[in-house]
């Protein structure tokens, strides 16, 4: 069953929640500016960007994607002993966070580590994250979609409102240390996502190292990676036998299981709470 911790406001994993974040010391972890954090709202496509900095990182060779777990490339800095894992780490960290802004620690802000925010379709999010709690326990617990629905737009969900948590890291947008980027895009046109990425850090892949990264980091390739597929965690808090963790991974998914007037419930609010942002930051339909 899940149990939330409520931290400032935010549900949280009890389970799972470092115990840095129970005392406040996390407000004491030091970024450093070769650091990378994939920052995003839970079920944005988080491990699909795992995936391809890792590639990246390795000029595309599988090597490391195929021996080691995704949770361990980059590590949750919100979850129990990731975050003494990433303290202890020595070069160049790959960190992972689905925590809103006011939870990182401020020396993110005056760092100048790299932050690469993943967002997507909020439909698609809310879709995603229904099926996933079939498949982990962890998650909220729900008799239903409509149920899932109704807890999603008042932010009683796992690290609360959608429309807060992004509102929130988009305010970092003009800051160099930040590339704002869209599943919808990563979809549509992976090749280029991969190259802007690229140049957000000032690395460079040749042809067939770019082929091998977009080779690697296919949906298929995930799902055939148990370093990437939480087999491994099989039978602990997931429980794969309810569902695939790489479910379908396609964007506008959400039109298959809303209906109508929860499509349109939906829109108001999105209209309400994001007015005053440009529509071009929200590219789907
Ligand atoms: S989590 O558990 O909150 O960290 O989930 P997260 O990784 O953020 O998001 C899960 C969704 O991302 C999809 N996914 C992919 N889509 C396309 N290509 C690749 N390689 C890929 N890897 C993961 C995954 O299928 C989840 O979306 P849904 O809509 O449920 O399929």
């Amino acid at each position: 069953m899940s149990e939330y911790t409520w931290l400032e406001g935010i549900p949280l994993l009890a389970n799972f929640l470092s115990l840095k974040y129970q005392t406040g010391e996390w407000r004491d972890f030091v970024f450093k500016e070769d650091d990378v954090l994939i920052l995003s709202y839970p079920k944005s496509g988080t491990h699909w960007m795992i995936e391809i900095l890792s590639l990246i990182r390795t000029k595309g060779d599988p090597k490391w994607i195929q021996s080691v777990p995704i949770w361990d490339r980059s590590p949750w800095i919100e979850i129990q002993n990731m975050y003494e894992a990433l303290e202890a780490q020595e070069g160049p960290r790959l960190i992972t966070s689905h925590l809103p802004i006011q939870l990182l620690p401020k020396s993110l802000f005056t760092s100048k580590a790299k932050v690469i925010h993943l967002i997507r379709n909020p439909k698609d999010v809310l879709v995603s994250g229904y099926f996933f709690s079939k498949v982990c326990s962890s998650f909220e617990q729900v008799a239903s979609l409509q149920e899932h629905f109704e807890r999603f737009l008042q932010g009683n969900v796992l690290c609360g409102s959608w429309f807060e948590h992004t509102q929130g890291w988009m305010s970092m947008r003009g800051k160099e240390s930040y590339l704002m980027l869209h599943y919808e895009d990563m979809k549509r046109d992976t090749r280029s996502t991969i190259e802007k990425i690229c140049q957000f850090l000032g690395k460079t892949l040749e042809p067939e190292e770019m082929n091998s990264v977009l080779k690697h980091s296919s949906i298929q390739a995930m799902r055939d990676n148990k370093m990437s597929n939480y087999t491994l965690m099989d039978g602990s808090n997931f429980n794969l036998k309810n569902g695939p963790f790489l479910r379908k991974g396609v964007s506008g998914d959400w039109k298959n299981h809303l209906t109508v007037a929860q499509a349109e419930a939906f829109d108001r609010m999105f209209q309400e709470k994001m007015a005053g942002l440009p529509p071009e930051l929200f590219p789907w339909d």
